[in-house]
């Protein structure tokens, strides 16, 4: 039986500038909080990733040959302006000459502006806590855009604003390294004010661009339905789905989640006047991120700290993951999906979605010349019937990206965790099409599975 997606529906997928492009110091590039943070000792560095700053016509040419009409990447701030603030020419000519190749090849380009690449100057001005950063980020929206907005409709302004801010300033397992939950709540509303100024700025630009922001969403489980499981659930779900998403909608921060913080003391004093209406810009389209459920169970101390990314988020634990997991070990739920678009469809009031993000890690070999990712056809084949399933009950999504296109630099982990549809040899960059790709290949042609 073949599941048929709605006509017009948007295949792609996605990359993102750090974890592919390498060549970190051409032409005039600054260094970006996650250059600083690498060269930390024993750290994998994003030189040279996927070297894609040099060979992008050939992932390019791959992007044809599989098919796949949408290509998501992210612009590297710090190219386009090393210290945040000075245009570099030839970081935007990079960009201007990536666009123009995917267009000769028929691929649709979508934009993303910031994916977690600050450059280390802002970094040196605060970083993200510092609410100066909003202004600066729409300056650098509109300068992309005044490049590229003649040939890219589909703007996104920010991805996962909440790894951005909580891992990147909470618990600091992500560049800049910081720890200080007070300033990863103030990161987390300065990174929705940046967002809020950047579409205001690609809106007075005029034209007919999308735009949006990209979340990523856990849907939380836990394993006995009382009171005090819901209440873990509930903070957690909070903290991870509704921080960044309810003021968007313009419904502000939940109380909820503001009585939940309020003895960080930074959250609400950092809130000024008419930054929620700011925040609030009307959206064209949310960008999802799905991977995998969280596990939520309450502690019996309500004064404990969290072992999530924000420990001050008190009285709840994460449990681990079970069931099959992935090389990250992220737990593969497909019906949670379904689960997550629905509540989105109402929770949004029928904003449309676009899948922005879904994939799997597992461990690659080439073994004559084929990747046979078994493991990684079926996460694929099992999501994309989720997301079937939750368009077929009314869900509005309007597309899906697939992460990612290449085997790349995944952050912490550095190159140890393969997303790729295309494996990558990080020795001789050799670029070899998994079975995945041509599964997703051949979904694509028929848009359907
Ligand atoms: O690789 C990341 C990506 O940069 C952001 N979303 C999750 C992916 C997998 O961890």
């Amino acid at each position: 039986m073949t599941l048929g997606f709605p006509a017009g529906f948007r295949w792609g997928t996605a990359t993102a500038a750090y974890q592919i492009e390498g060549s970190t110091t051409a032409d005039g590039r600054g260094p970006s909080i996650w250059d600083t943070f690498t060269a930390r000792p024993g750290m994998a560095t994003g030189d040279p990733a996927c070297d894609h700053y040099r060979r992008y016509r050939e992932d390019v040419r791959l992007l044809s040959e599989l098919g796949v009409p949408y290509y998501r990447f992210s612009v590297a701030w710090s190219r386009v302006m090393p210290d945040g603030r000075t245009v570099e020419p030839r970081g935007l000519a990079f960009y201007d000459r990536l666009v123009d190749t995917l267009l000769d090849h028929g691929i649709t380009p979508m934009v993303t502006l910031y994916h977690w690449d600050l450059p280390e100057a802002l970094q040196a001005e605060g970083g993200w806590p510092n609410r100066a950063l909003a202004d600066l980020f729409a300056d650098y929206a509109l300068t992309v855009h005044k490049v590229l907005g003649d040939r890219v409709r589909q703007w996104t302004t920010i991805n996962e604003p909440f790894c951005a801010a909580f891992i990147g300033y909470g618990n600091g397992d992500h560049a800049p390294g910081i720890r200080d939950e007070g300033a990863a709540l103030v990161a987390g509303h300065n990174l929705l004010l940046a967002h809020g100024k950047a579409t205001q700025a690609l809106r007075s630009a005029g034209g007919e661009q999308e735009v949006s922001i990209v979340l990523n969403f856990a849907p939380v489980l836990t394993d006995v339905d009382d009171a005090a499981h819901r209440e873990a659930a509930r903070k957690f779900d909070f903290l991870h789905n509704r921080f960044f998403l309810d003021p968007l909608l313009g419904r502000g921060y939940p109380p909820e989640l503001l009585a939940d913080l309020a003895h960080l003391g930074t959250l609400e004093p950092a809130i000024a006047d008419g930054d929620l209406e700011i925040i609030a810009q009307p959206l064209d389209v949310l960008g999802v991120n799905y991977y995998a459920p969280a596990r939520a169970v309450p502690l019996d101390d309500p004064e404990t700290d969290s072992n999530c990314p924000l420990p001050g988020l008190r009285g709840m634990d994460v449990q681990p993951p079970r069931g099959e997991l992935t090389s990250l070990g992220w737990e593969q739920r497909p019906e949670c999906f379904t689960e997550l678009l629905l509540w989105l469809h109402e929770h949004c009031g029928g904003l449309p979605l676009v899948i922005a993000e879904n994939g799997a890690a597992f461990e690659d070999e080439v073994v004559e010349g084929r990747v046979h990712d078994e493991k990684r056809v079926r996460y694929f084949a099992e999501h994309l019937a989720a997301v079937h399933t939750a368009i077929e009950r009314g869900a509005d999504v309007r597309g899906y990206m697939a992460w990612s296109l290449l085997d790349n630099f995944e952050w912490a982990m550095g190159y140890t965790q393969r997303f790729g549809l295309v494996h990558v040899d990080f020795e001789t960059q050799e670029r070899v099409l998994k079975d995945s790709a041509l599964f997703y290949a051949d979904v694509v042609a028929r848009n359907g599975l």
